[in-house]
């Protein structure tokens, strides 16, 4: 089911961390079709797309403040707990994120600063579907909140009866999200780009989906808006020495195969015993899953590898750059330094992944395939820009002019030079 690489060779394992590469279907014709017709025809295309794509031509685009209340009305009181102690967990995490002005004077009279500033305007996509993830409301909108963003719209797709998921509706209501839209798939991130009528344009946007979500965002960045992270399916990789507990390694590993057929996840271990322990409990573990199928398919482009020692483990790891890293052993602090590519890690036995998906306070929107390696997750910065300033007094100038001037002349920029001369010869003839 799952495959095992015993002891493999040094130059094996850049071969041995390449993701499952699933076909993808060449979306962009689409993408930029749509994205057209919402550019001309505003709500009217939007909606359309919805009837073609959902199965339902709404009336009105937008949740009204009625709607949306007695959606997450219907939200039972255990869930709606559990969604308010995740959001406190969340906003406690992100609230630390927040930095303060730093500013520094480089030489005298020269002082140069950064300021954040938020932006503006922010767009939300959660998927709907067989799971509507309403846990990626929260990871989204309380850092947005946490950054002052003025506007945050959220789209997401509607059910063939036009209703939206109640815990969608509950997550944003909760984190004081207002303007909620019955629009999914690529017509909701073209509208989130371009703007219509009744759904506002945004600068950034922000959340998973499926392929046509994932190629429309690669349009909208094309159309000059930003985009949160490149998508990749889910991934997990999993260190476990012969501390860690083979059940608990197995649960964690499903937890992440069952997001769909493209997960992938990966065990490494120093410890035969464990490895083979943890695969009879995968076998066995599987079997109960409602997303079974899913699981058995996600496990198929999984792997189970053995090598030397747990330093081996963690240069392999810092190879592959898990989207999440479980450090599944009593001693896993004294590893965490040589941790150099990884989203999101979990340390020791009681660290479980789901932990972090729903509910401790870090953030789950992470980089995936690879990404890590250069990519950090979602965090309050992801909402914000960092504008610089500087103030320049006369004796500032005096102190940095010539050296502006020097360096202009040797580029062969006279208009530069121009710019410090002709003011300090005022400030030599005050
Ligand atoms: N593990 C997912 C996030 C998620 N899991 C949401 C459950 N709900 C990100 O890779
Ligand atoms: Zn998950």
């Amino acid at each position: 089911m799952i495959q095992t690489v015993l002891y493999p060779e040094k130059n094996t394992w850049e071969a041995l961390c390449q993701r499952p590469q699933l076909p993808v279907a060449n979306l962009e014709n689409l993408t930029r079709q749509i994205f057209d017709e919402i550019s001309k025809k505003g709500d009217d295309a939007v909606k359309k797309y919805t009837g073609f794509f959902d199965g339902v031509v709404p009336d009105s685009l937008q949740l009204t403040e009625d709607e949306i209340t007695e959606g997450a009305a219907k939200v039972s009181t255990e869930l709606k707990e559990a969604i308010q102690l995740a959001k406190a967990n969340i906003e406690a995490f992100h609230s630390i994120q927040k930095e303060e002005k730093n500013s520094i004077e480089t030489m005298s009279g020269v002082s140069c600063w950064r300021e954040n500033r938020a932006i503006d305007k922010v767009g939300i996509y959660i998927p709907g579907g067989s799971a509507p993830l309403f846990s990626t409301v929260l990871m989204l909108a309380i850092p947005a909140k946490i950054a002052s963003c003025k506007e945050i719209v959220l789209c997401t797709p509607p059910d063939k009866k036009g209703n939206i998921n109640s815990a969608i509706l509950y997550a944003a209501q909760l984190t004081g999200i207002t303007k909620i839209y019955r629009v999914g798939g690529i017509q909701a991130i073209g509208a989130m780009a371009l703007g219509t009528e009744t759904i506002p344009k945004t600068y950034k946007i922000f959340g998973p989906g499926n392929q046509y979500v994932t190629a429309a965002k690669q349009t909208a960045l094309s159309y000059g808006v930003a985009i949160d992270l490149p998508a990749g399916p889910s991934e997990l990789l999993v260190i476990a020495d012969n501390t860690a507990n083979p059940e608990y390694v197995a649960a964690d590993l499903l937890s992440q195969a069952e997001h769909g057929p493209d997960s992938q996840v990966v065990l490494l271990s120093d410890s035969e015993e464990i490895i083979r322990q943890t695969t009879k409990a995968l076998t066995k573990q599987v079997k109960n899953l409602p997303r079974k199928e899913i699981s058995l398919k996600a496990l198929i482009n999984s792997k189970v590898i053995l090598l030397n020692d747990l330093t081996e483990c963690i240069a392999f790891s810092n190879l592959y750059a898990p989207e999440h890293l479980i450090i599944a052993s009593d001693n896993a602090e004294n590893y965490t330094d040589g941790v150099t590519n990884a989203g999101s890690v979990f340390l020791g036995n009681y660290s479980c992944e789901s932990a972090g998906d729903y509910a401790s306070g870090t953030n789950h929107t992470l980089p995936t395939n690879g990404y890590a390696t250069s990519y950090s997750g979602v965090s309050v910065d992801s909402f914000i820009k960092k504008i610089t300033f500087q103030k320049i007094t006369k004796q500032g100038l005096q102190n940095i002019g010539r050296a502006i001037e020097v360096m202009a002349t040797a580029e062969q920029l006279e208009a530069h030079k121009n710019a410090v001369s002709i003011r300090l010869k005022d400030i030599g003839n005050e």
